[in-house]
């Protein structure tokens, strides 16, 4: 890897901004999206699942504020991402689900990508920040696994939107059971 001159004011690289930037970018769709989700859920009646996708748009604001506050202590410039192209009608709740599990995993190899980034040139500072990242990661692909499966174990006849509705609802208790801000 091509080594990076180091401005006198900062250790903070050219490059890491960029990356961090990326990821700013990349929070902030995820809570975008995840609030265009939440909508469409209230207007199918689907209460539960709406509940869970608001909150869960707020913890990825959240995120990005994280990465916001992290930058500019560090000597860079957050910057307010560009957001377009948010889908606002789904197919089905499924549909909703399958795309989260999808952006989920997209989201642990962008972070993954900046880790090994950071670890590659050193910058241990960002790479101990972004621990709190990779366990979150960890949370947020598991619940969206577990919903997921919710599909195949209820199905979707009859009754079993609703129910997989119901049990969106529980999911909430068991993500604070993986919360990396539980287990410090
Ligand atoms: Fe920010 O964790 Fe999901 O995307």
């Amino acid at each position: 890897m091509k080594k990076q001159k180091v401005t006198s004011s900062r250790s903070l690289t050219p490059d890491t901004e960029k990356l961090l930037n990326k990821q700013i970018e990349m929070e902030g769709k995820s809570s975008a999206y995840y609030l265009s989700m939440a909508s469409w859920c209230e207007t199918q009646g689907y209460e539960n699942s709406a509940q869970f996708l608001y909150k869960h748009a707020e913890e990825e604001r959240m995120h990005m504020l994280k990465l916001f506050n992290y930058v500019n202590t560090a000597g860079g410039h957050a910057l307010q991402p560009e957001l377009s192209g948010i889908k606002h009608t789904f197919k089905g709740l499924r549909e909703v689900f399958d795309l989260i599990l999808h952006h989920e995993i997209a989201v642990t190899e962008s972070i993954n990508n900046i880790v090994d980034h950071c670890f590659q040139i050193k910058d241990y500072a960002t790479f101990n920040f972004l621990q709190w990242f990779v366990a979150e990661q960890r949370e947020e692909e598991t619940l969206a696994r577990r919903a997921v499966e919710l599909f195949e174990l209820i199905g979707q006849e009859g009754v079993g939107l609703w129910m997989i509705d119901q049990e969106i609802g529980k999911l909430e208790a068991f993500a604070a059971k993986l919360s990396p801000d539980q287990a410090q």
